[in-house]
């Protein structure tokens, strides 16, 4: 695979899907009832591409090599010979060598989750901040599988107009990605510094912040809590940015809120780490809402991976408040009633139907002064930064 091919295809190329099935997904389902790989499914969505079928590699061994068994490529190679596609997205993280020898056995393009996620994210990414912090991730996902690409060249035999060039134009393009590597985490840096003064300066107020698992409906809700105008989407990662507002005011106190970056299960670390700037907000935070999108057939999964998240961030301490969204979705009383059953301290609401948003202000404002010095105001609190 070309490092950088796959970022410029046309809007709508043509893709198979290709992974485990997820431990939602309905036992004796077909392979292509497009019922397989639904996440994988949005994420191809959300990154243009247009599905035309699963290939579902069961449960057990796999082929170190490839990934995907022989029967398995047979089957994608079939499938898109049918469908006309020469792009296979798979659900996983392949090392530089397994997407090199599932490429050369396919001769179609193979992204792997984490490229798919990058591509995602390098399209949402419309501030210097989020371009930044995308292009840091997506340099360092390319540095070692620029390194494998030409150290297998060079295994081929070298030659003419292999080797020797070859090692040069491999150093040159190494030294060119560190270097942009190290401006780019300096101008992070300053991104940083300046996001802690910026806090410094809100340090009177409780801060809140909106997590969860991307598309749970955090920026409706931050829309509902806060009268912004905050971008909303049906497609994953909508909001890459944070942004806050003030979401409570009254008796001499005050409470930002502040919606961020969603997770998703597997989120790349490196992505995570090149979003610092952004995330520390997170990790800062008084209280953090944890929402989660009650219609979610796999919820404990949805939690776990973004509690994955928040404890990679350093943020898994912080007072955390669970809200269910989407409450207008859920018709099932008998469901409605299990979920308050199983998570009886968390909050119900319907961004979109604005039911619950009181009760919701009111337990968030009773954790926060519970959780602030025994009851003082943020401005009466000791300490440094917020
Ligand atoms: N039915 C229903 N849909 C909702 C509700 N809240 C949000 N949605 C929908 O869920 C989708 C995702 O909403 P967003 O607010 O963009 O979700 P998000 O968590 O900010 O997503 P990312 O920024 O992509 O991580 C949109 O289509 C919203 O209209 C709700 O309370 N009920
Ligand atoms: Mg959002």
């Amino acid at each position: 695979m070309s490092p950088t091919s796959w970022r410029s295809r046309p809007p709508s190329e043509r893709a198979i899907l290709a992974g485990r099935p997820g431990r939602s997904e309905r036992p004796g389902r077909s392979e292509r009832d497009g019922e397989g790989l639904a996440e994988l499914r949005l994420l191809a969505e959300t990154a243009g591409a247009d599905v035309r079928g699963e290939v579902l590699q069961r449960r057990g061994p796999i082929r170190s090599s490839t990934f995907l068994s022989k029967g398995k490529i047979e089957e994608v190679r079939a499938l898109s010979a049918e469908q006309e596609s020469s792009l296979l997205l798979l659900d996983e993280d392949l090392s530089p060598a397994q997407s090199r020898n599932l490429e050369a056995e396919l001769k179609m393009k193979v992204v792997d989750r984490t490229g798919l996620i990058l591509d995602i994210f390098s399209r949402r990414a419309h501030t210097r901040e989020a371009r930044l912090q995308v292009e840091l991730a997506q340099l360092e996902y390319i540095l070692p599988r620029l390194t494998r690409m030409w150290e297998h060249l060079s295994r081929l035999g070298g030659g003419i107009g292999t080797r020797g060039p070859g090692e040069t134009q491999l150093e040159v393009d190494r030294r060119r990605i560190r270097e942009r590597i190290a401006k780019l985490k300096r101008e992070l840096t300053r991104v940083v510094k300046e996001r802690r003064v910026q806090r410094r300066g809100r340090r009177d107020c409780f801060k809140v912040s909106l997590v969860g698992y991307t598309n749970a409906g955090k920026s409706t809700l931050f829309n509902a809590l806060t009268r912004a105008h905050v971008y909303v989407e049906d497609r994953l990662f909508a909001t890459l940015d944070p942004t806050t507002r003030v979401f409570a005011a009254g008796d001499g106190e005050r409470a930002l809120l502040t919606d961020t970056v969603g997770f998703i299960r597997k989120l790349p670390p490196k992505l995570v780490a090149s979003f610092r700037a952004t995330l520390e907000e997170v990790a800062e935070a008084d209280l953090l809402l944890h929402v989660i999108d009650c219609m979610e057939p796999d919820i404990d999964a949805h939690i776990n991976a973004v509690e994955g998240v928040l404890e990679s961030i350093g943020a898994l301490g912080r007072p955390r408040l669970l809200v269910f969204n989407k409450l207008d979705s859920l018709t099932d009383e008998v469901a409605a009633l299990g979920l308050r059953a199983r998570y009886p301290g968390a909050v119900f609401v319907s961004a979109l139907t604005r039911g619950g948003l009181p009760e919701l202000r009111e337990e968030a404002m009773r954790t926060l002064r519970r959780n602030s010095n025994g009851g003082a105001r943020p401005n009466e609190r000791r300490g440094g930064d917020p």
